[in-house]
């Protein structure tokens, strides 16, 4: 099974969750081009139908993004543009004073099954913390507050709750069902 993404740690995620599911995922590191969407959904959908016209095999691509309440939604389907420009630094300058630091990480998933495309979503609920701790993860998980620690400082437990973790789960449990049908 193919994992199409330009981004290591989100392949480190996928595979390391994966195995739990006893599913083997190969990485096909590539950079595609994302559709500027509203939705999350639409962006996992159109890149997947784009990818599909250039790869044979089954592959599936995951898109995420972080939704700060305060922000109404801010960065969302921007997250990717956001952090490679004002990052985790500007994220908290932008927070500076607010105090609701509601927030959650979405992760959709779009299954190209060679026929059809299949769409997954999870999502976790937590809050932007107020300082960068943590050097585990990648990207926003050193900001992003989860009981108390945020992911960066969480290692391999962030795997059991994330966004990512819900819609792997309910991808790969979709998968199997299929398969035995
Ligand atoms: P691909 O589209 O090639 O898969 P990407 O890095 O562009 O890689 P996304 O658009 O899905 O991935 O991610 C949007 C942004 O959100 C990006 O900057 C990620 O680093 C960040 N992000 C996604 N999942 C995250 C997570 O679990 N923890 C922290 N940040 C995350």
């Amino acid at each position: 099974m193919y994992f199409i993404t330009s981004n290591e740690g989100k392949f480190r995620e996928v595979s390391r969750i994966a195995k739990y599911f006893g599913i083997e995922v190969e990485w096909l590191r590539m950079d595609y081009l994302e559709p500027q969407c509203s939705e999350l959904e639409e962006v996992a959908r159109i890149s997947a139908e784009i990818i599909s016209k250039k790869i044979k095999e089954n592959f599936f691509i995951e898109d995420s993004g972080l939704f700060i309440e305060a922000l109404k939604g801010f960065p969302g389907v921007y997250s990717s543009y956001i952090f490679k420009t004002i990052g985790n630094e500007g994220i908290l300058k932008l927070m500076d004073g607010i105090t609701n630091r509601r927030a959650y990480f979405k992760a959709v998933l779009a299954y190209w099954d060679g026929k059809e495309i299949h769409i997954f979503e999870g999502k976790v609920e937590g809050e932007i913390a107020t300082e960068i701790r943590g050097s585990g993860g990648f990207g926003f998980d050193p900001i992003f507050l989860y009981n108390k620690k945020t992911f960066a400082e969480m290692g391999d437990e962030k795997n059991e709750v994330s966004h990512r973790r819900r819609v792997l789960e309910k991808f790969f449990t979709w998968l199997q069902k299929s398969r035995d049908l």
